[in-house]
């Protein structure tokens, strides 16, 4: 057919059928992460290109989209389309946005950097996240660089001995080592003058049972689910054996062939999977301004235990 008997709301067909062709995904070259470019966040996106996005993000575990210049509607929207709205226990969201937190730090703040021990984002939860979403509002010229570990490759680097000691375990998982009373962002840190409108209580103190060893519940890929932010214990070990195996685990989870370092730029978005990675952020920005803001994406199916056939 002529180019001339279109419609003039037709596209290139080239275009049209293949989104991928405009989007090009750059790997990290470690155990994950990529950055994808040719997406343009501001505007919505078609169901296409979110196909393409979304499957980057599962690919990957975690992918930056750099050079975008969001509002906080952007950042809404485009997260909405990828899962429902999380929850963010501990910490208020800003004014008029429900579901928008910021991680920020000031110029001269004293309190500890946030976040600095690994995890993965409110794990604790009885449904835990599916991805998160932190968009770089005010980046500083040094340091702040997020770290990310690949847990499915944690898991599977584990010898298969052990992979069968754990495979039918379950973690207690509690947001009480950062968020009770006396937790690290408790009292005592709110007196230091922390900038983040942190809600630390006695809510925090519950614990959760997860599996260790935890299958994907989209690319059925089985990760190490465990992480020292949040993981307390596990469940029928005596305190000791559970401890040491914990330690050992947590070892094991950062080692650098599972570690992809990102280096933030302003205007950069980062989506990471929380069902596959641990993540902690590092500092090295004094006298420098921080300030990212943060939206949670929920898991879209229940959380079910790893099925035995799935775990190797
Ligand atoms: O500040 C960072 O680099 C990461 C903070 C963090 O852990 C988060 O936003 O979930
Ligand atoms: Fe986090």
């Amino acid at each position: 057919m002529a180019p001339t008997s279109r419609g003039p709301r037709r596209y290139d067909d080239e275009t049209l059928g293949d989104p991928g062709a405009m989007i090009h995904i750059e790997p990290s070259g470690a155990a994950c992460g990529a950055f994808v470019r040719g997406v343009d966040l501001s505007a919505s996106l078609d169901d296409a290109t979110l196909a393409v996005v979304r499957a980057a993000w599962l690919e990957h575990g975690v992918v930056a989209f750099p050079d975008q210049g969001l509002s906080i509607g952007d950042l809404e929207r485009f997260t909405l389309a990828l899962g429902p709205r999380g929850d963010d226990p501990f910490i208020a969201p800003i004014p008029g946005h429900a579901h928008v937190v910021e991680i920020r730090r000031e110029p001269d703040e004293q309190a500890p950097i946030f976040a600095e021990t690994w995890h993965s984002d409110w794990s604790f939860l009885p449904v835990p996240p599916a991805g998160t979403a932190l968009y770089g509002t005010v980046v500083p010229p040094v340091g702040g660089d997020t770290l990310f570990a690949c847990g499915a490759a944690a898991w599977d680097a584990l010898p298969a001995a052990e992979r069968t000691l754990l495979r039918d375990r379950r973690a207690v998982h509690s947001a009480r080592r950062g968020y009770a009373r006396d937790g690290m962002y408790g009292e005592q840190d709110r007196a230091r003058g922390r900038s983040m409108a942190i809600r630390f209580g006695d809510d925090a103190l519950a614990t959760r049972l997860h599996p260790v060893a935890r299958a994907h519940p989209e690319t059925g890929r089985v990760a190490l689910f465990v992480s020292p932010g949040y993981t307390i214990g596990i469940e029928g070990l005596p305190a000791d054996e559970s401890a040491d195996l914990l330690k050992r685990l947590f070892e094991h989870q950062k080692r650098p062939e599972f570690v992809y370092r990102h280096r933030w730029a302003p205007g950069m978005l980062l989506l990471w999977d929380n069902r596959r990675l641990v993540h902690a952020a590092t500092g090295g920005y004094e006298g420098h301004r921080r300030l990212l803001h943060r939206i949670t994406i929920a898991e879209r199916v229940p959380l079910e235990p790893a099925p035995a056939g799935s775990l190797h």
